[in-house]
Order: C-alpha cells, then sequence, then structure tokens
C-alpha cells in the first residue's frame, strides 16, 4: 500500500461548533478540507495510531465520499481497525454504543443533524471520544489547533473500499470490519426496555403508532424495533428510507417539518403515539392524539416514571437539563431527591457527569433526551422509553402529561428562532443586552420582578473546567425565565434563539394555548433586547 504525503494549507474556518464542524457541502468539498480536518483529529488523538475507530453517518449527500477518505486517510495513519457501519450507515446513538460496546479509541460521526442535506445543503463531522461521546471543549479546541498548523496530510493511495458488504476486509495492514448497523443498538434497547409488554401492546386492537423517519438514518433502526421485533404493523414506519437529500425536507422532528405526520396525529381517528427523529437519530419528538409534549416535559416525565422500566427499576441518581431547557425536571429531581445539573447547550457537557455517574438521564429543549447507555442523546431510545411507559400505564399521551403538570405544576414554555440573521447584528444584540444586564436584577418588567440576569457561565463539577458566554439569562420571580443565545449549529448568518418559560403551579390554569400564555414575557424579551431594531423582524421565522 503507498501512502501520499500531500502538501496543504490551513483553513482558518475549522473551529467545531456546538456539535462538530459543520459547512455548506461545498464548502468540504474544496480540496483538501476534510482531509485537513480530518489529519488534525489524527494529529491530536494519538491513540488512535494502533487503535481502533468507529466510523459511520446518517447517510447524506457526500457521506459515501467522505468515508472513503477517511478510511483511506485512518489506513495511512496506522489505525489498526476500523468499525464502520454497512453502506457507511451509523445513526450517531448506534456510533456511540459501537464505541463504547468495542472500547475502541473513538468515533468520527458525519452528519449535519436536523440540517438539511443534498449538494446545496449540509453535511459535517465530529469526533466521539473513547467515552462514546462527543468530544468536549478541551479536545475540540485541540483539534481546532492543530488545523491552523497544518502542512500534509497522509492519504492511502487506493481507489476505492468495499463497504457495502458484511464482513472484514484489508486495507494494508488495517482491518476494516463492516458491521450490521442496528444489530447492537437493537440488542442494548432490548436490555433496557420491556419488550414483552410492548409487543403486547401493539397486539392490543385499539394501539396505534406513526414512527416519521424522515427519509433520515432511523429508518432501518425503526422498521428492525418497531415493526420486526415489537410487531408493529409494517407501515408504522413512514418515510423509512433514508435519501441522501431526505426527500428535499428539512429532517428536523418538530411541529413545522413532522407535518404530515402532525397532521395524521391530529385527525380524528389518528394514532394514539406519534413520534419522529432527526438526520442522524440523536433527536425525537413526541406527540400524543392532538397533543404535543414539549422536550422539556418528556424529560420530566420520563424522569419521574422511570421506575416503570427495567433499565431504570433501580432509580435514577440525577437528571441533567441545558440551561434554556425548562425548569420541569428540577422540580422531579427535587421530589426524588436526587441532584439536578444546569449545563450549557450542547450534548458534550452531559458527558463527565454521565462517566462520573452524578446523573442518570440528561435532556435538551432541542428535541433531545438520553440517559447512561450511551453518550449521546438518543431518538429512537426516548420514543421506546414512552411506549414502555405506555404500555404499563395504561393511559394516553395526554394523560399522562396532564397529570404530571398536577402534581408537579406546568412549565408553559416555547423557543423563538430568527434564523440568519446578519451575524454582526446579531453579536449586537447579545451586546447590548450583556451592557443591560447589571442593572436589571431588581426591577420590574411588565408584571414580572427580575430576581437574576446574567450571562450563563457553567464550571463542571467533575474536571472544573469554566465554560463562559453561554447564553443570557433573565430569571423572574415565581419561576419564569427569558433565555437569549446564538445558535451554534446554523452554517448560514446567525440565529438568533429566544427561550421564554412561564411556572404555572395552579391546576385550574393549565389549560391555556401557549403562545397566550407567554405572550406578555415574549413582549418583554422583544423590548429588553430590541429584538426588532436589531434584527429588523418582527415575528420569528420558527416556534417550538
Ligand atoms: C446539537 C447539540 C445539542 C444542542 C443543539 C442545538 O444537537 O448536540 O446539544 O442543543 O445542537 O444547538 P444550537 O442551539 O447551538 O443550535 P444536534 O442534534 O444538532 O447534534
Amino acid at each position: 500500500m503507498n501512502i501520499n504525503l500531500v502538501a496543504t494549507t490551513p483553513f482558518k474556518d475549522q473551529k467545531p461548533g456546538t456539535s462538530g464542524l459543520r459547512k455548506q457541502v461545498r464548502v468540504f468539498q474544496q480540496p483538501h478540507y476534510l482531509e485537513n480536518f480530518v489529519q488534525a483529529v489524527f494529529n491530536t488523538q494519538t491513540a488512535l495510531k494502533g487503535g481502533t475507530l468507529v466510523l459511520g453517518g446518517d447517510g447524506r449527500y457526500f457521506n459515501r465520499e467522505a468515508i472513503q477518505i477517511i478510511l483511506r486517510m485512518a489506513a495511512a495513519h496506522g489505525v489498526a481497525k476500523v468499525i464502520v457501519g454497512l453502506g457507511g450507515i451509523l445513526s450517531t446513538p448506534a456510533a456511540s454504543c459501537l464505541i463504547r460496546r468495542y472500547r475502541t479509541q473513538g468515533g468520527l460521526i458525519l452528519s449535519a443533524s436536523h440540517n438539511p442535506g443534498g449538494p446545496h445543503a449540509d453535511f459535517g463531522i465530529k469526533f466521539n471520544t473513547p467515552n462514546g461521546g462527543p468530544a468536549p471543549e478541551k479536545v475540540t479546541n485541540e483539534i481546532h489547533a492543530a488545523t491552523l498548523t497544518l502542512s500534509e496530510y497522509r492519504i492511502a493511495d487506493i481507489q476505492h473500499v468495499d463497504i457495502d458488504h458484511l464482513g472484514t476486509s484489508k486495507l494494508g495492514t488495517m482491518e476494516i470490519a463492516v458491521v450490521d448497523p442496528v444489530q447492537d443498538y437493537a440488542a442494548l434497547m432490548q436490555n433496557l426496555f420491556d419488550f414483552d409488554r410492548m409487543r403486547a401492546l401493539f397486539n392490543s386492537v385499539p394501539f396505534r403508532m406513526r414512527f416519521d423517519a424522515m427519509h433520515a438514518v432511523t429508518g432501518p433502526y425503526a422498521r428492525r424495533i418497531l415493526e420486526d421485533m415489537l410487531g408493529a404493523p409494517p407501515g408504522t414506519v413512514m418515510r423509512a428510507e433514508p435519501l441522501a437529500d431526505f426527500g428535499g425536507h428539512h429532517p428536523d422532528p418538530n411541529l413545522v417539518h413532522a407535518h404530515d405526520l402532525v397532521e395524521a396525529m391530529n385527525g380524528r381517528t389518528g394514532p394514539d403515539f406519534g413520534a419522529a427523529s432527526d438526520g442522524d437519530g440523536d433527536r425525537n419528538m413526541i406527540l400524543g392524539r392532538r397533543f404535543f409534549v414539549t422536550p422539556s416535559d418528556s424529560l420530566a416525565v420520563l424522569a419521574a416514571n422511570a421506575h416503570h422500566v427495567p433499565g431504570y427499576r433501580g432509580g435514577i441518581v440525577g437528571i441533567a437539563r441545558s440551561m434554556p431547557t425548562s425548569q420541569a425536571a428540577d422540580r422531579v429531581a427535587e421530589h426524588l431527591g436526587i441532584e439536578c445539573f444546569e449545563t450549557p447547550t450542547g450534548w458534550k457537557f452531559f458527558g463527565n457527569l454521565l462517566d462520573a455517574g452524578r446523573v442518570t438521564l440528561c435532556g435538551e429543549e432541542s428535541f433531545g433526551t438520553g440517559s447512561d447507555h450511551v453518550r449521546e442523546k438518543d431518538g429512537l431510545w426516548a420514543v421506546l422509553f414512552w411506549l414502555n411507559l405506555l404500555a404499563v400505564r395504561h393511559e394516553s399521551v395526554e394523560n399522562i402529561v396532564k397529570s404530571h403538570w398536577r402534581q408537579f405544576g406546568r412549565n408553559y414554555y416555547t423557543r423563538h428562532d430568527f434564523e440568519e440573521v446578519d451575524a454582526q447584528r446579531a453579536e449586537t444584540l447579545m451586546n447590548r443586552l450583556r451592557d443591560r444586564l447589571p442593572g436589571l436584577t431588581g426591577k420590574r418588567l411588565g408584571d414580572h420582578t427580575v430576581s437574576l440576569a446574567d450571562d450563563f457561565a457553567y464550571e463542571d463539577p467533575i474536571d472544573g473546567s469554566i465554560s463562559q458566554g453561554q447564553g443570557v439569562r433573565i430569571l423572574f420571580e415565581g419561576g419564569s425565565r427569558l433565555v437569549f443565545r446564538l445558535s451554534g449549529t446554523g452554517t448560514a448568518g446567525a440565529t438568533l434563539r429566544l427561550y421564554v418559560e412561564r411556572y404555572e403551579p395552579d391546576p385550574q390554569r393549565h389549560a391555556l394555548e401557549t403562545q397566550s400564555a407567554l405572550a406578555p414575557l415574549i413582549a418583554i424579551a422583544h423590548e429588553v433586547a430590541g429584538i426588532r431594531e436589531h434584527t429588523g423582524r418582527e415575528a420569528p421565522t420558527v416556534i417550538t
């Protein structure tokens, strides 16, 4: 096997964001662009030399080309073995599962998550560490620093590697194991959940479910687990074929992009349970018949009901949520007498807490929920958790959530996104807001009194690392909150996210429409941040 040493020069824009390096496909298609980033990973993650790497992606446009490049570079770098999903496919949680199960030295996951795919859309790559989780900031900073000093990369001189047949082959001295992407993951799910009861639920005539795989990576996983193993009728999984462009849609499981599923659930005779997951299978949306469960409520409900599920019967040790996620889970933690952590946005911040055994469940408002079974959020896992609850409690999704509110109170919650705002103007908005913070505490805004206003900083309780500037919080007496931050996953301009929350303990006031319940707080947010003045926008582009 010949190894080519290719001269290169650094790209200045290879700093990983909230979850890896995400760019438009045409950026990745520039000569040397992907290669530089991968070489920086190999240069910094020295254990990969002689070690094992997991490799796969969500099947989006450029996935197959990228896999070929990475295999050839891995061989040139002296990686001993690469475990690659058949056809280059691995959902993000399944990749995490393989890294952990086979104790590898890490993995490369190719995805831009919920961002659209295709030649004119997005691609992404991220390195996951040997615990199976996205690399923490310390590691991504090292990788970024390495991209800035590169002068060459190494790549095996081979035309094509077969990744479309199961089995083992050799590339030079490197072993390539092409594996069934679903098998180990499905076995893990079987260990955690009561498949017998779930099968019985599907056998009970009145129960029907619809799962929207959005033409993304979870199609094969959902088909195998829901239809083959649990006996859900064929067709339960819709849009099940993974497509390189996701059928031209955003593979983003929310009320806007999973429109057909939402329509089906809103019908008079709609299914009892609806769910969807995103491009790489780590996000989830949960629906009942004519009922939407916010991701923040979902985390709280799962935590309060974990004892119903075999994998968590022994109790959960703690809960973590990202800062903008509603405080519903905090009340459950308090009730259970366990710790609750508030981390910055980004699943990577949960890794240390999970590894240290301080938390069992984690969740984010951005449709992410997961547990210590892997080190990524896990869409299908959340769906199976809900299914297990439905099989045990024999109540509707709506009743389960409403009885949860009666016990713990309701956290009305919404997120307003202002997408593709001019990056400079968005920065100015945030800077002005930060400047106003010191004067806000104790001030009355509308009917609310500010109890705390700050720019969120997090000190990791395990390794003491500090992450600053993680979003502006304005907390009000009584538990209502406003949060402002700029997205770290977009690829065009800036996205301003406004998160609004109001706590309502009184069950008599649990039936309000969410946007009206939050209207006064939304008005305060616009006023305090000068959203129209800085973004030129009257209204958000997406409301969830
Ligand atoms: C990633 C991160 C999540 C984060 C989300 C949104 O998810 O892993 O932790 O909540 O992005 O981040 P932002 O608000 O910065 O856009 P995914 O599913 O895109 O990998």
